[in-house]
């Protein structure tokens, strides 16, 4: 007996009914004849593994206007905002907020997200309320917590402690922030460091690496070293490297040879970096964001993420991973038939590769039962029409619904379908 049945679901060009026993997918085929506990009919939506969010703020989320609002829009006012508001952070305040987000996410079809946490805060307020939530979800959401260090390693008084702290304490990444340390022998240091705790600690690595239009910012190249060095290839993640898009073509043609050797995750963040950055420029005026294209056209693992839903960095935005998809299109003007479907794997399968879940992750049969209805027939048209996700199924279970919106044109239906 199945215990649940998704009758009429798209996978792959195909119309086809999926079964669940156990809380993992037991059967997928075209008709199936048996009866499910439960059923639901897709009526020809796209089946997705789940969305995941591979780089988020949590402990930051939904404090947009705290205490001030950043007017220049920039990374620094961003920077020095939350310095502000962090003096009035407590756990309860942490554990509301992010839990508050992590709703918002899983009802719109997100089941993984790695949150960065700073830690440059003796207390490590943060991140002990982000372990507690972690826990506190695990049944409706899998959160990977990273250990970054907002002010620095080397530049915050026992910063490099603290990240280390953090790992004791149950943080599952190391994190760093190479662009933003005092000098540049700093940032060269904190790279090492990141290194060399996630060697000790056997973890990941997720650094925020050159969120600069500066092309002289390149710790990139340190993160490929380094990850050459030690063999950990899929294993680190490069988040934002915003100042690769600032480089000149023949270095970047040299770095893209050598990225391809180390074979690094990167995570682009659309929505925040072409807002925040650029804003040194006048006109011609920079988009701030990393070479995705080029990235992908070299087989590389690239990833989306939101980075903030309203904070001091970012006050828009809902958590729906579509969105920085759809951003991600046009700003790395990936507008070709496969480069828009590509902008759908990074924030679904190849995020699953980011955050090293691969394995237990996708649409088939002995995975996990964890995916979404989405409300178009296939990739192209979720990101064209800003698809909500109508069911999300974890573990087997429905835990999730959202009625797709209908409109009527003096009683006529609209579908905005040509
Ligand atoms: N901190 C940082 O250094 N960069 C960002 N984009 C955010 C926080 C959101
Ligand atoms: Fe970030």
């Amino acid at each position: 007996m199945y215990s649940l049945i998704v009758r009429n679901a798209r996978l792959n060009d195909q119309i086809v009914d999926i079964a669940v026993s156990d809380e993992k997918i037991a059967a997928i085929a075209p008709a199936i004849p048996e009866q499910g506990q439960k059923e639901i009919d897709a009526a020809g939506r796209m089946v997705s593994p789940p969305f995941i969010e591979s780089h988020i703020h949590l402990d930051a989320t939904l404090t947009a206007g705290e205490p001030k609002w950043n007017e220049s829009g920039t990374l620094f006012e961003g920077i020095q905002t939350w310095a502000l508001r962090k003096q009035s952070v407590t756990h309860a305040d942490v554990v509301n907020r992010a839990t508050t987000l992590l709703k918002w996410q899983a009802a719109q079809g997100v089941l993984h997200v790695r949150t960065h946490v700073d830690v440059t805060d003796p207390k490590l307020t943060g991140l002990k309320a982000l372990l507690e939530v972690k826990e506190a979800v695990k049944d409706w959401v899998n959160v990977q917590i990273v250990a970054f260090p907002q002010d620095g390693m080397l530049s915050y008084p026992q910063g490099a402690e603290l990240v280390e702290e953090a790992l004791k304490l149950g943080a599952d990444v190391v994190g760093a922030i190479p662009h933003y340390e005092l000098t540049r022998d700093y940032g060269v240091e904190s790279v090492r460091l990141a290194f060399r705790l996630a060697e000790k600690y056997d973890k990941p690595i997720d650094i925020h690496c050159d969120e600069t239009d500066d092309p002289n910012s390149r710790f990139l190249e340190v993160m490929v070293a380094e990850a050459i060095r030690t063999g950990m290839s899929r294993e680190v993640t490069a988040s934002h490297t915003a100042a690769f898009g600032s480089y000149d073509n023949a270095y970047a043609m040299k770095l893209m040879g050598f990225i391809r050797r180390a074979d690094i995750n990167f995570v682009a963040n659309p929505l925040i970096n072409i807002t925040l950055q650029g804003r040194a420029d006048t006109y011609p005026k920079r988009r701030g964001i990393t070479r995705v294209k080029e990235l992908w056209q070299n087989g590389l693992n690239v990833s989306l993420g939101y980075d903030d839903v309203m904070d001091p960095w970012y006050s828009l935005g809902t958590g729906a991973m579509i969105q920085p998809a759809h951003m991600a299109v046009h700003v790395s003007q990936m507008t070709g038939r496969s480069e828009v479907m590509a902008c759908y794997d990074m924030v679904t399968s190849n995020a699953a590769r980011t955050l090293g879940i691969a394995e237990r992750y996708g649409v088939a049969v002995g995975k996990p039962a964890d995916f979404v209805l989405v409300d178009a027939p296939d990739k192209w048209e979720a990101i064209r029409r800003l698809a909500v996700t109508t069911h999300v199924i974890r573990g087997g279970r429905v835990i999730a619904e959202t009625r797709p919106p209908e409109s009527r044109l003096l009683g006529e239906r609209i579908t905005f379908t040509k």
